[in-house]
Order: C-alpha cells, then sequence, then structure tokens
C-alpha cells in the first residue's frame, strides 16, 4: 500500500466573525488541524462538528500552534484577544482590517513579545472564501520568510500577493483599493439617482453600467505610466480641457433630474483647478497631485 498524504500544517485562528468562520471552513476542508478561538463561545461550536478544536481560552489557542492567524473586528480586539497570550516563537498573521500605521505598530508589538509577524488585507467578502474562481485573494507584507513558510496554507481559503517588508504595505493596498471601490460605487450611486423619478427600470441600467465601468477600468494603466514618467499629456485620449468643458451638462442633468451633486462636484472642482493652473492638455492624472498634502 502507498502512503500518499502529506502533513497539512496545523493553524489556530482567533475570531470567528463571518470570516473568521469562512476561512476556518476552508482550512478544515483541506485537511489542516484547526484550532479556533472566539470570545463568544456559541459562534465556536458549530465548527466543532465539522472537526475544529475549540480552545477554551486564547492564550490556550495560541499555545496549541505555530502559525496562529487573526481575523478579529478591528486593532483594538487584536490587542484585547492577545493579552495575555504567549507570542513567543508564533507565526501570526494578522488578517484584521486596520491602517498601515496600526500594523506597523503591530508587527513591532509583535516582535517585541518573540513573534514573527505578517498583516493581510482580506481583497474579498466571506462568499468568495475558499472559491478560487471567485477572484478573491489576500494582501501579505511583513515577513517574507514567513510569507515564504506559510504560503501554501494561507493560500487555502483565497489567492495571495505579498507586496513587501513594510508591515503597513498589505493595510494600504487595501485601503487604496477600497477606497477606489466607494469611488466606483458613489459614481454609480450618483447614475441610479440620475434615472430614479424616469421610467426607468434600474435594472435594466445595471448591466450597461457594469460593462461601461469594466470598458474604462483600464484606463487606470495609463494614470499609473503617467505617474511614473511624470508626463501627464502622453497617450492623452480625452483633454482636461475637453473634459471640463462637458462638466456643465453633468451638473444641469442633475439639477434638471432634481439629484444633489454632492457626489460628482468635489472631483469637478479639482479638475476645474488643474485646469487653471495649466494642465488643460493633460489626462485627469493632475488632480492626483492636487489630492496629495
Ligand atoms: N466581512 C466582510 O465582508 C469583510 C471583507 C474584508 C475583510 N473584512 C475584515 O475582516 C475582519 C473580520 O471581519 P468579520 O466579517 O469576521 O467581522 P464580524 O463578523 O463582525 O466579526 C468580528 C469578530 O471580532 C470579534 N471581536 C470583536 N471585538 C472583540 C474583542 N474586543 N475581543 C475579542 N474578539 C472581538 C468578534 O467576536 P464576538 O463578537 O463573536 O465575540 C468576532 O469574532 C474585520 O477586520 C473586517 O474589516 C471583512
Amino acid at each position: 500500500m502507498t502512503q500518499n498524504t502529506v502533513e497539512k500544517t496545523s493553524v489556530t485562528l482567533l475570531g470567528l466573525g463571518a470570516m473568521g468562520t469562512a476561512l476556518a471552513r476552508t482550512w478544515l476542508a483541506a485537511g489542516h488541524p484547526l484550532t479556533v478561538w472566539n470570545r463568544t463561545p456559541g459562534r465556536a461550536m458549530p465548527l466543532a462538528a465539522e472537526g475544529a478544536n475549540i480552545a477554551g481560552s486564547a492564550a490556550e489557542a495560541v499555545a496549541a500552534n505555530t502559525l496562529v492567524v487573526v481575523c478579529l473586528l478591528d486593532d483594538a480586539s487584536v490587542e484585547d484577544a492577545l493579552a495575555g497570550t504567549d507570542l513567543a516563537d508564533r507565526d501570526l498573521v494578522n488578517l484584521t482590517t486596520g491602517t498601515p500605521a496600526q500594523a506597523r505598530a503591530r508587527a513591532t508589538w509583535a516582535r517585541e513579545r518573540g513573534a514573527r509577524y505578517l498583516d493581510g488585507g482580506i481583497m474579498a467578502v466571506p462568499p468568495m472564501i475558499g472559491v478560487q474562481e471567485a477572484g478573491g485573494y489576500v494582501f501579505y507584507s511583513g515577513s517574507r520568510e514567513l510569507f515564504e513558510r506559510h504560503r501554501e496554507t494561507l493560500a487555502v481559503p483565497a489567492g495571495t500577493v505579498y507586496v513587501g517588508q513594510d508591515a503597513g504595505f498589505a493595510a494600504l493596498h487595501d485601503v487604496a483599493l477600497l477606497s477606489a471601490m466607494y469611488g466606483m460605487f458613489a459614481g454609480a450611486a450618483h447614475a441610479f439617482a440620475l434615472i430614479r423619478k424616469e421610467d426607468i427600470d434600474p435594472t435594466s441600467l445595471a448591466p450597461l453600467l457594469a460593462d461601461w465601468l469594466v470598458a474604462m477600468a483600464p484606463a487606470v494603466h495609463r494614470t499609473a505610466a503617467q505617474l511614473r514618467s511624470g508626463d501627464y499629456t502622453r497617450g492623452v485620449v480625452s483633454s482636461l480641457a475637453m473634459q471640463v468643458a462637458g462638466t456643465p451638462a453633468f451638473l444641469s442633468t442633475a439639477e434638471q433630474q432634481g439629484v444633489s451633486t454632492e457626489l460628482l462636484s468635489p472631483y469637478f472642482e479639482l479638475m476645474r483647478r488643474r485646469l487653471d493652473g495649466g494642465g488643460g492638455e493633460e489626462d485627469l492624472t493632475g488632480v492626483i497631485d492636487l489630492l496629495v498634502r
């Protein structure tokens, strides 16, 4: 008989909210021995039936395995949960959303307690976890050695993208992408508001909107190339001057439709300022310089 089993890394997971539970299930399904802890114990119980070891305390959970993943509400809850645990010689992977400064401080904090540290920013919602084709992934930053050591285990719930030794970079990438997402949602909200009082079915606008946003998204590559070269006129398709000239039509349409321009106007004001500063031949890239203080 041939023995073809590869030993899977044992994982400790602190935090069984919506995201933590999704992570737990994928590791269990992939055959990783898993020890879990949650502040409210009732949330851990269903996982026992799926094979998880339920720790009675965070300290017990941390003691159980070298690889300790935390996925909690915020940085303060990480502080709370890990208080009183012995992190010496642990590989701490923190998937809790926070700021770059919090991640850097947490890396120092972990090092002072004898742990190796990796920070993560999750680019997925719980239903995407463990579903490869959903395209979710996690940004990681901090110890490269730690990332390489646990790469395979970390890749079980979602893809992995390592963005550098600076522990704050995962959070920075996370916040950058999510900020762009909110800009997109803001634009979509304005678009739906424009048709709200008309005899137009929002479900007929939605696919048009989605396709349009997808068609426009690659423009970020031109923006990046212009930022890198410092030449904001390179490869311009629609000049800033032309675009500013078009803005009254957007503002008037909003007014005629009884829609507030509070989402749109701040961006238009930045475009106008850049135009007034002599950027008429440029792309929209100059707006970025106005944002950076
Ligand atoms: N869910 C999502 O869509 C997003 C997707 C992108 C990444 N985020 C971040 O993931 C972290 C966890 O999110 P979550 O969805 O699991 O959040 P909740 O379901 O609200 O669960 C929160 C867990 O945190 C525990 N907790 C809260 N405060 C404390 C504390 N002081 N001490 C110990 N644990 C604490 C909470 O425990 P309990 O309320 O069940 O006792 C949950 O386990 C988060 O950073 C998202 O931004 C998710």
